[in-house]
């Protein structure tokens, strides 16, 4: 699973994306995309260190990528986001970064500040960028339907689809808001639409902005989640170590960084849960999509589990941290043995028995 930050020129995203691996800034705005592998912070990994003291720990991650900024002021600018646009069709969440700080080292896009004028020029890219890619479809089908090809009842079902897709970004709608069918979005699937993806909208708030809310309603489809934080302060206690950092955030009265509901945040709008191994001194949590069987399940960690599953041993967290440990589990029947449909849920903790 993949996710880009994107966003007008100095709007943070390099920022943000180190305070999530806790890494450097890079040196002022490389022209490519940089990818990282991004942990997820897990709430229960605290309790399982102190159970199982595992002598390795593995989160769950995400990739993520660091996509320039956008300059759409001039035709320069203009064409390297094309290009850029044209590589970020693949990815599976859009996190769209505005800025809303202050910062005179860092001269504001537009040479303003405005998240609002920004998110607005961002989203009008996206769509046009997207426009783009229905038109040329268009253009494509209307030859190839006339034709006497296999494929005409799909060519002229695709094009009436992209007509409709045509209308609804010529009114500034998203394709996601013109897609009423499964198969009309695995008709499609393969274009990578922007506007097709989920979103999150990162506002980056200057300290002295925090708290404030920002309301971007008029121009977002309601199910768009956005968050504020503060990519600099995340950035400065992304570099503390872990005592100096509880301390910080005690004393401020931060409760979980902004960062961490961020990015779990994404994990989720993904539709991504983990569940967790802890075999081999190793504690680890896997992503898998909602709805995962514990036989594909298996075969995340390797294939053999799964070509030879006999049973998944399953508790899930919750039940652990009542009852304490595995031996109290066990007493009291919370441990399952699971065959392969059953549905992982998040939070539970597996051992396969398999026979290979
Ligand atoms: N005051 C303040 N400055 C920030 C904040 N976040 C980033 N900056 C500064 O703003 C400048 C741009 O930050 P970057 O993270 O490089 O922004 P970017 O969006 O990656 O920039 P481009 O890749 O060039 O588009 C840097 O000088 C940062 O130090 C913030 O929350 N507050
Ligand atoms: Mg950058």
């Amino acid at each position: 699973m993949q996710i880009a930050l994107i966003g007008l020129l100095q709007s943070g995203k390099s920022t943000i994306l180190a305070s999530l691996c806790g890494k450097a800034i890079p040196a002022l705005g490389t022209a490519a995309i940089e990818e990282a592998i991004v942990p997820i912070p897990d709430n229960r990994f605290d309790r399982l260190i102190e159970l199982y003291k595992p002598r390795k720990i593995t989160h769950a991650t995400i990739d993520c990528l660091d996509v320039p900024g956008f300059n759409f002021a001039d035709d320069h600018g203009r064409a390297a986001a094309r290009r850029l646009i044209a590589q970020i069709r693949t990815v599976d969440l859009l996190v769209l970064v505005v800025r809303a700080f202050e910062n005179p080292a860092a001269p504001p896009y537009r040479n303003s500040v405005d998240p609002a004028r920004d998110l607005a020029e961002l989203q009008t890219e996206l769509l046009l960028a997207d426009l783009e890619l229905v038109t040329t479809r268009i253009e494509r089908l209307e030859k190839q339907i006339h034709k006497p090809a296999k494929t005409q009842a799909r060519d002229k079902a695709e094009l009436a689809l992209h007509r409709k897709l045509q209308d609804a970004i010529e009114s500034e709608k998203p394709i996601s808001s013109a897609i009423d069918s499964d198969s009309e979005r695995d008709m499609i699937k393969s274009l990578g639409f922007l506007t097709l993806k989920p979103s999150v909208v990162a506002v980056n708030v200057g300290e002295g902005r925090l708290g404030e809310t920002f309301d971007f309603s008029t121009r977002l489809d309601s199910p768009v989640p956005v968050v504020a934080m503060c990519a600099e302060l995340q950035y400065e206690l992304s570099q503390l170590d872990a005592e100096s950092r509880a301390e910080f955030m005690a004393e401020m009265g931060i409760a979980e960084s902004a960062m961490s509901k961020f990015v779990k945040g994404c994990y989720s709008a993904l539709g991504l849960i983990s569940f967790l191994t802890v075999a081999s001194c190793e504690l680890r949590a896997w992503p898998i999509k909602e709805g995962t069987t514990a036989h594909e399940a298996a075969g995340k960690i390797h294939t053999d589990m799964k070509r030879g599953f006999i049973r998944a041993e399953t508790f899930s967290y919750d039940h652990l941290k009542e009852f304490g440990s595995e031996k109290a589990l066990r007493a009291a029947g919370k441990i399952r043995l699971e065959g392969k449909d059953y549905i992982v849920q998040d939070g539970d903790i597996i051992n396969f028995r398999f026979n290979v």
